[in-house]
């Protein structure tokens, strides 16, 4: 039996490409004999400026899309990063083992601070030290990603090397990567070819977990689109990156190839095959959005979930970082025989 970790940052309300991309495979992974973790990973978060009044009711919600989308609190353990210190000691120990130059070449840091790097925080630099510290925390073995995280992982394992070499253990064990089944990378309902994004300044870009029925059909409606029909055959979808998310968002939710898709909507325009699509999205969402309010609607109850689950995490990660912290040569607890 092996320990599953994955995390998602509280940065806005979950879109329908966290939910396609990591959390309903998250709800699949718990019918596995695996242990799961997942992780509001909101120490994460605060890389980028988060108004404090939002990033905690953003934590209680996401914890309450979480819980709709079907993450079982009682299967799995669920709760939010900040809640268990052990993140953020490892991580520290990590920042001093992990080497500038690895940092250096992490594209998910370029991509996000774009031209402005010396202006972004040392936090979004250090946030692939901090991931790492996430998943050896819990010595979890496998990590759901999507390709995009690929390269943090392989730095999370050249870490745990190098750490292992340095005080002489092989305490940390090696992590691989989860690839479930294709998983869907959902781009922005406004651009083809930038990824559907939480903190996206466009909520037109994004059909978000908590929309309602009537915004969902108006999003869709308006997506953009080319002017020429859908294709027969996926290979011309190639230079359609519209076209291809569209198909790829309808397969993805009604358990379809893009080529079946086309099979039933080639040739034709985008209204039908865009009502469809509203259809299928409105039947699949409507009970997350629904759930989602029950849940909010009782925050002490989702407050006593989360500190349950905290403690859980706890109770696995504390032996683990105290122990790395005793290899590195801190005075530990268990030195101090008091
Ligand atoms: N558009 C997407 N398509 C498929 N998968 C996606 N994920 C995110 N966007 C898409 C997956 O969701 C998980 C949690 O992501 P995250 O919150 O940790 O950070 P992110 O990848 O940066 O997601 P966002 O929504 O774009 O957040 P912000 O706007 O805050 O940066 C991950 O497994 C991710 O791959």
């Amino acid at each position: 039996m092996a320990r599953i970790f994955s995390g998602i940052q509280p940065t806005g309300i979950a879109t329908l490409g966290n939910y396609l991309g990591a959390i309903r495979n998250w709800v699949a992974l718990q019918a596995g004999e695996d242990d799961c973790i997942f992780c509001l990973v909101d120490l994460h978060a605060i890389t980028a400026w988060q108004e404090p009044t939002a990033l905690r009711a953003q934590t209680r919600q996401m914890a309450a899309v979480l819980l709709a989308c079907g993450i079982s609190p009682e299967r799995s353990i669920l709760f939010h990063q900040s809640a268990v210190s052990a993140h953020a000691r490892l991580a520290w120990i990590f920042n001093c083992v992990a080497r500038i130059g690895w940092l250096n070449r992490m594209t998910q840091f370029k991509d996000k601070a774009g031209r402005d790097r010396e202006a972004v925080s040392t936090g979004l630099y250090v946030y692939p030290n901090l991931m790492a510290a996430d998943i050896h925390a819990y010595h979890a073995t496998k990590v759901p990603v999507g390709d995009d995280q690929l390269q943090h992982l392989e730095l999370a394992n050249d870490i745990a090397e190098k750490f292992n070499h340095d005080f002489g253990s092989a305490f940390f064990p090696r992590i691989e990567p989860l690839v479930l089944r294709e998983s869907a990378r959902v781009m922005s309902l406004r651009d083809g070819a930038r990824k559907m994004s939480k903190s996206d300044p466009s909520d037109q870009s994004r059909i978000n977990l908590t929309d309602t029925s009537e915004s969902i059909a108006a999003k869709i409606r308006r997506a953009k689109t080319d002017p020429a029909p859908l294709p027969d055959n996926v290979a011309e979808l190639t230079d359609r990156p519209e076209a291809r998310n569209l198909v790829g968002i309808y397969g993805a939710i009604m358990g379809l190839s893009p080529a079946a898709v086309l099979a039933e909507f080639g040739g034709g325009g985008f209204g039908p095959f865009k009502e469809k699509l509203a259809e299928a999205l409105i039947t699949h969402l409507e009970p997350i959005a629904r759930q989602t309010t029950e849940y909010l609607d009782d925050p002490t109850g989702l407050d006593t979930l989360l500190i349950a689950g905290a403690r859980r995490a706890s109770a696995i990660a504390e032996p683990i970082v105290e122990e790395a912290e005793r290899l590195v040569g801190f005075l530990t607890r268990s030195d101090q025989n008091l």
